[in-house]
């Protein structure tokens, strides 16, 4: 690749409108008092050292990285309880400003690391001074606690590059299975954690009228 920064542009512009979109729609919720589905947003263009590395490793030539790597650029939705996760889906699928591609559900059917997140791949139109481009995006929507887990065992997997020792990976899958089921509490307590959260909006509001 002669000139990575030209080749990256289109993904950096794709990622700054997607996350300030999302963000919006999270501001929308909140003004309006309903659940936020979306807690937090998150983006980032994968640095040239990993797309390498990940073009290596999956045989990918470079001339074919806009077509066959799906996450050079990615957005991440992290919410509160598994339920809000189907909200941002929806959301998603109805957008007109882009195409969703594919979807890979990694909670109905998490990886073998114990990883769960739902993938959707979109199709982008970014305007460039040479006219519009699409460009790939991947979204990954997950819980604060898939969230966590998912973030602890990256950077293990960073620390042991990418050879987990397998006692660990086996307390890794437990302790997946253990968000799991903080997730499936969360949301059976959930009525009430709103009633809490709507309690301490409407204080809030009050403490600033004063
Ligand atoms: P980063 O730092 O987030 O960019 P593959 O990349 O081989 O796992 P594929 O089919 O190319 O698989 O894409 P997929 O399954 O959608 O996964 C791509 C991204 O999902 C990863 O990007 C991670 O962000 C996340 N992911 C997938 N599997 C795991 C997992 O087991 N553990 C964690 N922590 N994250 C996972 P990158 O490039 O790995 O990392």
């Amino acid at each position: 690749m002669s000139n990575w920064d030209t080749f990256l542009s289109p993904y950096k512009q794709a990622v700054e409108e997607l996350k300030v979109k999302l963000k919006g729609l999270r501001e929308q919720y909140q003004r309006s008092s309903k659940h936020t589905p979306i807690e937090f947003v998150t983006g980032r263009v994968k640095p040239v050292t990993s797309i390498l590395e990940k073009a290596q490793r999956k045989s990918i030539p470079l001339d074919r990285l806009s077509r066959d790597m799906q996450d050079i650029a990615g957005v991440r939705l992290v919410c509160q309880f598994v339920n809000d996760i189907d909200t941002i889906v929806d959301l998603i699928r109805s957008r007109t400003d882009f195409n969703v591609m594919e979807e890979r559900d990694y909670i109905k059917k998490k990886k073998e690391s114990g990883y769960r997140s739902y993938h959707m791949v979109i199709e982008y139109p970014v305007h460039t001074i040479d006219g519009k481009k699409e460009v790939l995006v991947e979204v990954q929507v997950r819980t604060m606690a898939m969230n966590f887990w998912a973030t602890i065992e990256h950077s293990l997997n960073y620390k042991y590059s990418g050879e987990i020792p397998s006692d660990i990976k086996e307390r890794l899958q437990s302790a997946a299975e253990a968000a799991f089921k903080l997730d499936e509490e969360m949301s059976k307590i959930k009525g009430e954690v709103r009633e809490a959260q709507q309690i301490l909006i409407k204080n809030r509001e009050e403490n600033h009228s004063k």
